[in-house]
């Protein structure tokens, strides 16, 4: 009954990379999440879901955050947000960053599940809607896309 799933970043153009799992127990739990990735610049980079799980043209073919019920963009902990808004993941000096979470609008089992969409990580840190800027209600202002991977199922 437990689902699980993993993106892999491999070195990009960038050099970030990176390992995500998922795991969904049930159809009711929350998802966790337990991610390390490595070869960000320090700081914060906001960390999403994206609707789509095409790289055709690298990470802007992802599209934009996964949002299937139609809200603007949040923090993690908000009750607006949209459904693949996961905050910002900080990176160290040496590059690492971890995160360790559990999600209740992400889901790896039924219709709004996020395997076949793309986990992105950002260049700039996500505002989590309140930055001011014309961007905040819909990115986050957090800028271009470092490194992006396809969600898959896995054992
Ligand atoms: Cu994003
Ligand atoms: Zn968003």
């Amino acid at each position: 009954m437990t689902v699980k799933a993993v993106c892999v970043f491999r070195a990009n153009d960038k050099n970030v990379t990176g390992t995500i799992h998922f795991t969904q127990e049930n159809e009711a739990a929350p998802v966790h999440v337990q991610a390390e990735l490595g070869g960000l610049p320090q700081g914060k980079h906001g960390f999403h879901v994206h609707e789509f799980g095409d790289n055709t043209n690298g990470c802007l073919s992802a599209g934009a955050h996964f949002n299937p019920h139609g809200q603007t963009h949040g923090a993690p902990d908000a009750a607006v947000r949209h459904a693949g808004d996961l905050g910002n993941v900080t990176a160290d000096a040496n590059g690492k960053a971890t995160l360790n979470i559990t999600d209740s609008q992400i889901k790896l089992i039924g219709p709004h599940s996020i395997i076949g969409r793309t986990i992105v990580v950002h260049e700039n840190e996500d505002d989590l809607g309140l930055g001011g800027h014309e961007l905040s209600a819909t990115t986050g202002n957090a800028g271009g896309r470092l490194a992006c991977g396809v969600i898959g199922i896995t054992k």
